[in-house]
């Protein structure tokens, strides 16, 4: 019998109603510049006072002048975009705004995209984030050559200097231009540009606005190639419906690696046909007793394929040799002693291991593996190896360098926790950092014996760490992460005697000891994961904690309107009408168990 977790998902569906925003001064208008004086978008246009009536005997003085002109210009003023072209996460490379350029959509505007069907996913998936809110029909049709013609083109251009997920994008009174050289890139000049929407865009239905956004260009390029956050299936298992969640998320903040943490004491969530009993015995459990579960193949494919429309890799972790007393419970033959273990539903680590004298292990390790491999498009396979504490010295270095000549013989390249660093290097091999102190001499080493770095910091990106003394859910074992924590780091430089080039990224981590619904996993990721990514893509030159701040608030009402829970956390401007408040809203998701 399979069991399978599911989530009810209730205040995602939950129409807000109309949500007017602006961003523009209410300030009184400077009469001299009534012509650009901005005014809210829900209000009527300000006009100047009338002008004084002009005297025959006299010429009329510049002020009256501009008062006349100003009220001749009157109504036919568009109102500014409530949005300013720089309020992007991650910030963007370069900005060049253009005030006098601001474009409205409207309701008979098309998405011309590229012919090509990458660019054409690209194209849908750009209609399906407009279409909800404004109501518009936007036809997704392709060309040799698109161009705007009053609504949004999407161009496969053929512009090396953007890289392979860089993008440019053109607002004028023509319309929108995105162009990149891939589909990837295109994604990304979607997220931005959905970004220059007013944040009534996120509606889950229409609402009465102006789709108006603001003029100039941006061009735009990411400073890492990875940019990742991992998802723990196997403390608390989390059906494909909140993964999809949690993919949209990323993707909205150009991650591109979604790492999921398959395997641990306390669950087995992947089939593996050659070893059954590893999810149907192995997946029964979860901490605390929570309901079990794990993925068929069928659901794991459905999150790969679902991830890699969004240009985003699965990068999937069997943790071995520690980490395994679920698999144990299942096959007890790969106990040291031969004798299955209680299954384990506490949150303790270190205890439980695959016995690496024994040849019968390696036929496990390869089996699993291989059939993880096989259905894992992305080049990356993560074998963990983080706290092997009873695996000591040459057993553990011994085991890890078999585990990365099976891994290199499935074609894949092998990531493991920066625990890994002793053993031998295997050509192209990536640790994940997670230490507290950068100075670190065993994986500065392993370094310069050719391995790179995605940087996980334990106590600046592990978004289970809790916000605060008050956080209601979290560890602070590694400290407290608030959003200036997590931020205000630069992964160039983060580890001693590790130069730029050796690092690949970053990623944030979410362990679910404590973290038991889709509610929860947003309260912890919202809002610290927008630093993470924009750390992980924006150029060193943009980091200003300061200017963050502002334009990580414009995203609560995005959130908000989208139905996303986030935390609202203090050191964050959000605008008024968002109370600064430090609880989790009523459970969301409510687990229901179906056989
Ligand atoms: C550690 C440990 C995990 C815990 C996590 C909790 C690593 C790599 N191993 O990180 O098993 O869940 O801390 O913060």
């Amino acid at each position: 019998m399979s069991v399978k977790v599911t989530f009810a998902i209730t205040a995602a569906n939950t129409p807000l109603g109309a949500v007017v925003v602006s961003s523009a001064p209410t300030a009184a208008p400077d009469p001299l510049d009534a012509g650009t004086a901005p005014h809210r978008a829900d209000e009527p246009a300000r006009h100047a006072d009338p002008a004084p009536p002009v005297l025959a005997d006299r010429a009329p003085a510049a002020p009256e002048l501009a008062r006349a002109a100003a009220q001749a210009a009157g109504d036919l003023l568009a109102p500014p975009s409530p949005v300013r072209l720089g309020d992007v996460v991650p910030a963007p490379e370069q900005v060049t705004p253009d005030p006098a350029a601001d474009f409205t959509l409207l309701p008979e505007a098309a998405i011309r995209v590229s012919t090509d069907a990458g660019a054409l996913a690209v194209g849908e998936q750009l209609a399906a984030l407009l279409r909800p809110a404004t109501g518009y029909p936007l036809p997704v049709t392709d060309a040799a050559r698109p161009e705007p013609a009053g609504g949004i083109a999407l161009v496969l251009d053929d512009d090396p200097g953007l890289g392979p997920e860089g993008y440019r994008l053109d607002v004028t009174p023509a319309g929108v231009r995105i162009g990149a050289t891939t589909p990837a890139g295109l994604l990304h000049g979607v997220q931005t540009l959905r970004q220059l929407f007013p944040a009534a865009i996120e509606n889950p239905t229409p609402v009465a606005e102006r789709w108006a956004l603001p003029g100039g260009s941006i061009t735009d390029r990411p400073r890492f190639a990875y940019r990742g956050a991992m998802l723990d299936v196997a403390r608390h298992f989390f059906g494909v419906d909140a993964v999809l969640r949690v993919i949209d998320h990323l993707a909205r903040y150009k991650l591109n690696h979604l790492h999921l943490h398959l395997t641990d004491d306390q669950g087995w969530r992947i089939a593996v046909d050659s070893w059954p009993r590893l999810a149907t015995v192995g997946g029964a459990t979860a901490v605390g007793d929570a309901p079990g579960g794990w993925y068929t193949k069928a659901d794991y494919r459905r999150i790969v394929a679902y991830a890699a429309q969004r240009h985003i890799t699965v990068v999937p972790e069997i943790d071995l040799p520690g980490h395994t007393n679920a698999a144990l419970t299942a096959y007890p033959e790969l106990a040291p002693d031969g004798v299955a273990p209680p299954p384990y539903t506490g949150t303790e680590v270190g205890f439980s291991y695959v016995d690496p004298a024994n040849e019968r292990t390696y036929d496990f390790v390869a089996d699993v593996l291989g059939e993880v491999a096989a259905l894992t498009p992305g080049p990356l396979l993560h074998v963990g190896g983080d706290e092997a504490f009873k695996v000591k010295g040459t057993a553990y270095t011994g085991f890890v360098e078999r585990a990365q000549r099976i891994v290199a013989g499935l074609g894949k390249t092998v990531v493991g926790w920066h625990q890994l660093a002793p053993a031998a290097h295997a050509d192209g091999r990536v640790l994940q950092w997670w230490g507290t102190d950068g100075a670190d001499p065993v994986t500065a080493d392993a370094v310069r014996r050719g391995a790179r770095l995605i940087l996980s910091p334990g106590n600046h990106v592990y978004l289970d760490m809790k916000y605060a003394p008050d956080t209601p859910i979290g560890h602070d074992w590694a400290g407290l992460i608030d959003v200036r924590r997590a931020y205000d780091w630069d992964p160039g430089t983060h580890v001693a005697d590790v130069p730029a080039e050796a690092v690949l990224g970053v990623e944030a981590p979410l362990w679910t000891e404590s973290v038991t619904s889709l509610a929860e996993i947003e309260f912890m990721l919202l809002p610290r994961l927008p630093a993470v990514a924009e750390l992980g893509w924006s150029p060193r030159a943009t980091h200003d904690w300061t200017a963050f701040r502002e334009r990580l608030a414009g995203q609560g009402r995005r959130w908000t309107a989208a139905g996303i829970t986030f935390h609202r956390a203090p050191e964050v401007p959000w605008p008024a009408d968002e109370p600064a408040t430090a609880h989790i809203p009523a459970q969301v998701g409510t687990p229901t168990t179906t056989a």
